[in-house]
Order: structure tokens, then C-alpha cells, then sequence
């Protein structure tokens, strides 16, 4: 006979924490939100970890390289989505460990030997009109010179003259060797009344652009993720069919750390990954494997050589698993479970292994409770969709301005790796859909926020660190008709914003 649980499995919405005593010394300004992201041996610090609790999903609609640099200024890390070839997901790597405040990786490049009518696609592509011509039409080959819409007049010029021709060549260039200060350059910029100075390196291959309004709107960022020569740390998503390929590749970008995007992902396909990345690698590439939803799939993957278990099956707000599939579990049951097995591992090795939570975060207190409920960080997909670094398109729908969001198993991204169990049927039916979400502005002034708002909640619970929450949290079921009274109730509303949440 089939195994049945006896309690139904819950979720966040069911559950609210209720206050312990708060010392004098458990304000906002003093909650340290530290949180370990690889495993680590009791006593000792954690070798690799996050300034906040939150990471973005691996999904196309969510973390490219814009939200990887946005949110790891603000102290958390974006996983790059996998769902694309392994050169342009490097290069999304490559360019938020080479990012510098203020010093960008020119995007819109030529070579001299191209023509007028190539620039002017270029300028169409990439909405810029400061182009770098370098030798190979790369991003980082050596300067040539750089066109600007002053170097040429459309109503004179053939649209096949070269760009060699009109371009100011690099002879004629003002410049800033590598390795000079955001200010220095700066300086150089107003100077010489410049929009944009060249960066170059020794060999005068090209390696950054500064823009004036860059260095304007540069603002100090205390809590940036930083690797140790300083760049800002970034994590990428992989699947268990090209990872051999795909993982090195990663690796030689300079990724921090891996996960194996997977929505179950108790399987020997998950196991054999994990273990060719430890070996492979002298087990110093750190990688986290999931979806787990119980015990047995948590501790498979902690001795298979999982770094970090991701937890939650079916939650997603754009994920139809459950009902395409029936499996899944409710995402407060999950991983109250899981962080049981995590605690009761850790007694008995003395390796503390973090947990992420993955999907289903409606409310900022979602966030919350599930670090109460033992998670070190959450993941977050439809949250990150709705800014203005998320990749996707801001549209007017209604009165309402919306960004698109679709999950990695609908038919627009059709990331069928992340669902098929193998073998050479190739039938793949859909398990996600592709929505809207409301715009919600900026990622940091979000951001800023919903951290300011579960440091308070720590607070009135009276801790000042995770682990403390997490070792004093109290937590209570709520009945469905308190779920009413939590709400606002009996009163007429003067404003109705349907698109308040987040
Ligand atoms: P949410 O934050 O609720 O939007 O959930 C994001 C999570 O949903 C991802 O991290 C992933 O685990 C899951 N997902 C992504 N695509 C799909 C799908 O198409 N079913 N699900």
C-alpha cells in the first residue's frame, strides 16, 4: 500500500510568528542579515556567504547580468539563467565580475573595416550611439577609435563609406590607462568637456568605457557582495546533460558558485553532476542541487556533495507542475521538514549544509517566516521580474504598466532540460505559463524595503542575526477565518491598489 502523510502539507499563509521579548538593542540599524550560501564545518566560518537572504531564480525572465550586478550591490547574488548556450551565459558571468561602478563593458562595438550602414544598425540594436571600433569588433580587441554621431553626417555621407574613414581615430583619442580611479577618470572627463573616456590596457586592447552621467549617478553601496579581489560575486544555473561542457566554461568566467536547476531534483541524473563537479574539481567549485521537497531527498543530495539544497516543488507563481504533474508539496511543510533533516545532519556531522527556499514568496514576510522556518536565503523569480533591471519588456497594459514573466517549463523558454528525466522520449509538455507582473520600479529602492521590513519583524521577535531567529523563532498556525481577521476587515477601503504586493 502507497505511503500517506498524515497532515496535509501547508503553506506561508498559514502560519504567523508570534513576538518574543525585544531587547533595547534589537532595532533595524543592529539586525546583521549575514547568511552562509555553501556548507561549512561547526566553528568555523563559512566559506563562502551572502550580506542578505536572497537570491534570484534561474530563469530567462529574471537574472541576466543587469539583475546579477543590481542585486550583489545590494548584498544578495543572482544564479544566471542556464536555459541558453554556455557562451552567452560566460559572458553574462564575464560581465559582472569584470563590473566597476561606472565602468561599463561597451556593448555596441565595430570594427574600421565595416560600413555606415552597419553603425547604423548597431545604433538601432542597442539604442547607443557611442560606438567602439576595435580591431575584431569585440568588446575587449584593440581600440581602433570611436564614433559618435558627431564624426558623421547622414545626409552627406554614403552609407558604404568605411568606418575607418570617419571614425576619430585612436591617435586622435583622449584615454584612461587600466587600473585608474572612477574620480581620476572623472577628472579626465570634465577636463576635456567628454562624454565617454576609453579605458585601455597596456597593449591598447580596449577594457572599459566610463560614461559622465555614470560617475553622477554613482553611489556608495556598503553592503556590495564582493569575492576576494573584489569583484562582485555572481552564481549561474546548470543542467545535468551539458554540465561537463557547460561547468568548466563557467568556471574559466569566474563563476562563484553553481546550482542545478531542476524541479525534482531527487535523481541519480542530479547525483552523478553533483559528484563529477566535487571530483572533477578538488571539491573547490562550490554547486547546490535541488528541488527537494522531504528528508530523503535533502540527505541524497547532501552525500552526493551538495553544497547548498534547494527546497520547494510546485510553488513558483508561474509553475503548473502540480497540476500537470501532481507532485509537489506545500512550501511551509517542505521546509520545515527539510530543515529538520539539515538540523539533525548537523548534529551528527558537525556540517551545517544552507537551505534555500525556492518559489511561492508573495509577501514580504513570506521571507521571513521562511528564515524562521530554517532557511539561510530564498529564491526569488516573480519578485526580480517586476524591476527595471529584470530582462524582459515593460508594457502598458490597461492603466497599468506590467513586465513580462514566464516560467522556465512554459513553451517561451522551453527549458524542457528542466523537467525531463531522461531517457530518448522527447514528448515535453508544459509545466509553466507566461504572465505579467506589475512594474515595481528599481530593484534597491524595492529592495531596501522589504529587507527593512524583516528586520523589524526579527526585531519584535527579538533577534539581531539568523541564526538567532532561526534557534528563538515561535511560529503559530493560523485557522482560515484568522486569515480573514489579518487582513483589513469590515471597513469600506478609500483606495483599492490591486497592484500592491511584493
Ligand atoms: P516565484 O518566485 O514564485 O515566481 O517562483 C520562482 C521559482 O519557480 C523558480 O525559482 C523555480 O523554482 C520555479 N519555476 C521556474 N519556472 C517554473 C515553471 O515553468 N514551472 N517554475
Amino acid at each position: 500500500m502507497a505511503f500517506f502523510y498524515n497532515e496535509p502539507s501547508r503553506t506561508f499563509n498559514e502560519y504567523l510568528l508570534i513576538p518574543n521579548l525585544t531587547r533595547k538593542d534589537c532595532i533595524p540599524e543592529n539586525v546583521n542579515l549575514k547568511t552562509p550560501i555553501a556548507k561549512f564545518k561547526k566553528g568555523e566560518e563559512p566559506s563562502l556567504q551572502m550580506n542578505i537572504p536572497i537570491v534570484s531564480a534561474i530563469m530567462q525572465a529574471v537574472s541576466d547580468n543587469n539583475v546579477a550586478v543590481a542585486l550583489a550591490r545590494s548584498g544578495g547574488l543572482s544564479f544566471i539563467f542556464g536555459s541558453q548556450s554556455i557562451e552567452s551565459q560566460c559572458s553574462m558571468v564575464r560581465r559582472v565580475k569584470k563590473y566597476k561602478a561606472g565602468f561599463v563593458l561597451s556593448d555596441a562595438n565595430i570594427t574600421p573595416e565595416s560600413s555606415l550602414r552597419e553603425v547604423l544598425k548597431i545604433i538601432e540594436r542597442t539604442g547607443h550611439s557611442t560606438i567602439a571600433v576595435t580591431h575584431d569588433g569585440t568588446p575587449t580587441g584593440r581600440l581602433e577609435g570611436i564614433l559618435t554621431s558627431r564624426d558623421y553626417r547622414l545626409s552627406r555621407c554614403s552609407l558604404d563609406e568605411k568606418v575607418k574613414e570617419f571614425m576619430t581615430p585612436f591617435s586622435q583619442l583622449i584615454y584612461g590607462k587600466d587600473g585608474i580611479s572612477l574620480k581620476e577618470a572623472n577628472d579626465i572627463i570634465w577636463e576635456n568637456k567628454l562624454n565617454c573616456l576609453p579605458i585601455v590596457d597596456s597593449k591598447q586592447n580596449l577594457v572599459y568605457l566610463v560614461f559622465r552621467k555614470d560617475y553622477d549617478s554613482h553611489k556608495e553601496n556598503p553592503n556590495e557582495l564582493l569575492d576576494k579581489n573584489k569583484s562582485l560575486m555572481v552564481g549561474a544555473g546548470i543542467n545535468t546533460k551539458d554540465y561537463k561542457d557547460r561547468v568548466p566554461a563557467l568556471v574559466e568566467a569566474g563563476v562563484d558558485i553553481l546550482c542545478i536547476d531542476s524541479s525534482d531534483g531527487y535523481t541519480e541524473w542530479q547525483g552523478d553532476t553533483l559528484k563529477w563537479i566535487k571530483e572533477t574539481f578538488n571539491g573547490e567549485v562550490k554547486v547546490g542541487g535541488g528541488n527537494v521537497v522531504d528528508k530523503e531527498g535533502f540527505l541524497y543530495l547532501v552525500e552526493c556533495g551538495a553544497d547548498f539544497v534547494k527546497v520547494g516543488i510546485g510553488g513558483g507563481s508561474i509553475c503548473i507542475t502540480r497540476e500537470q504533474k501532481g507532485i509537489g508539496r506545500g512550501q511551509a511543510t517542505s521546509l520545515i521538514e527539510v530543515a529538520a533533516a539539515r538540523d539533525e545532519y548537523f548534529q551528527k556531522t558537525g556540517i551545517y549544509v544552507p537551505l534555500c527556499s525556492d518559489g511561492g514568496i508573495v509577501h514580504d514576510y513570506h521571507i521571513t517566516l521562511s528564515l524562521a522556518m530554517g532557511a539561510d536565503f530564498v529564491m526569488m523569480g516573480r519578485y526580480f521580474a517586476r524591476f527595471d533591471e529584470s530582462p524582459t519588456q515593460k508594457l502598458m497594459v490597461g492603466n497599468n504598466y506590467v513586465k513580462e514573466y514566464w516560467g522556465e517549463g512554459s513553451k517561451r523558454a522551453r527549458n524542457w532540460e528542466r523537467y525531463d528525466l531522461g531517457g530518448s522520449q522527447k514528448l515535453s509538455f508544459e509545466e509553466g505559463v507566461d504572465s505579467y507582473v506589475p512594474y515595481a520600479g528599481k530593484l534597491k529602492d524595492n529592495l531596501d524595503i522589504t529587507l527593512h521590513k524583516i528586520k523589524s519583524t526579527m526585531c519584535n521577535c527579538g533577534s539581531t542575526s539568523i541564526d538567532e531567529f532561526q534557534r528563538t523563532a515561535r511560529l503559530t498556525l493560523v485557522s482560515s477565518t484568522s486569515i480573514i481577521e489579518g487582513g483589513a476587515h469590515d471597513v469600506i477601503l478609500k483606495e483599492q491598489n490591486m497592484f500592491a504586493n511584493g
